[in-house]
């Protein structure tokens, strides 16, 4: 359940002893990526692993965000740490957060600011090449594809670099292009629209799982067969969609890998010790077509 904007999700309490004091503004729980990411950032930013977590989730909302950031600026936290909504709109409270010393630390998407220097360290994934990844797929497999995309938040480095990516090996197979803001119902709804608009198309691309089974609801709503008359590529690769892929919904997946709270959880330590730090640390992806297993799938913990 998303929390009121601005509640605070979790927090460890108790003796605060030497637990790093960790405020992290979450940007919301829009797909099953999220959520799977929250439940591994909590998990592993324990008291036991010698953490004190203040936890926002802000709902999808820029402003919510900064609310939190500014907050934790006011509670003085040892580090602030957060996954930017979109990519602009920062430069205020990340010189706020640069004049107040507080360390910063990125995670899962990338900020684009006139702000030099913001951030310490950052982890996530090669959005640019997951979006490569998928075109690379379509071209071999699919060349003449009429590939109606579908879009993730717009103005996210999610957005934005998959897109990139995507398009960089595909070219001009784009018949069309909507956002469904990386959630199930918008997907739906954009793949509506998008079979109204494009009826020819053939082909999406959804930058996200959660929007791919959207367009599955739309697809077959509509009498068509999702994975047949219209193939689908995804990215993420949670259980829900290796599933989808394994039904022969989805026809291809390249992996978006949420669960790396252990290696943030890591980060945060040396930062706090003043150690070196990469600037950035890229999680590792593969991609899944429908040779998936049953197995595979049941063994995943996301
Ligand atoms: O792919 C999507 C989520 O930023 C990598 O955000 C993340 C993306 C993920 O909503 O499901």
């Amino acid at each position: 359940d998303d929390p009121a904007p601005g509640s605070t999700g979790a927090t460890s309490g108790g003796d605060k002893g030497g637990n790093i004091k960790v405020g992290f503004s979450q940007l919301g729980a829009e797909s099953g990526w999220r959520t799977a990411n929250t439940e591994s950032i909590k998990a592993n930013l324990t008291a036991e692993n010698g953490f004190d977590l203040t936890f926002v989730d802000a709902q999808q909302k820029q402003e919510n965000q900064i609310k939190a950031l500014r907050d934790f600026i006011d509670q003085d936290v040892d580090i602030i740490a957060f996954s930017p909504v979109i990519e602009t709109g920062w430069d205020e409270v990340l010189q706020d957060i640069k004049d107040a010393e507080i360390p910063l630390v990125l995670v899962d998407r990338t900020v684009d600011t006139t702000v030099e220097d913001p951030y310490v360290t950052w982890i996530g994934a090669d959005f640019t090449q997951e979006g490569r990844t998928a075109g690379e797929w379509v071209k071999k497999n699919h060349p003449d594809a009429k590939i109606f995309e579908l879009q993730g938040t717009m103005g996210s480095g999610a957005q934005t670099n998959r897109q990139e990516g995507f398009r960089e090996v595909i070219g001009d197979n784009v018949i069309g292009e909507a956002s469904g803001n990386f959630t199930r119902a918008e997907g739906k709804a954009a793949v509506e629209g998008a079979l109204a608009a494009y009826p020819d198309m053939d082909l999406i691309f959804a930058h996200n799982d959660d929007m791919g089974l959207g367009a599955v609801e739309a697809l077959e709503a509509a009498g068509k067969k999702p994975g047949v008359d219209v193939k689908i590529v995804t990215v993420d690769g949670v259980r829900d969609g290796l599933q989808a892929l394994h039904d022969g919904k989805f026809n291809y997946v390249v992996e978006c890998n949420p669960a790396f709270g252990n290696q943030l959880a890591d980060l945060l330590r040396s930062v706090k010790a003043g150690e070196t730090v990469p600037k950035e640390t890229i999680v590792i992806d593969e991609a899944f077509d429908q040779t998936i297993t049953q197995e595979f799938i049941d063994a995943r913990t996301f």
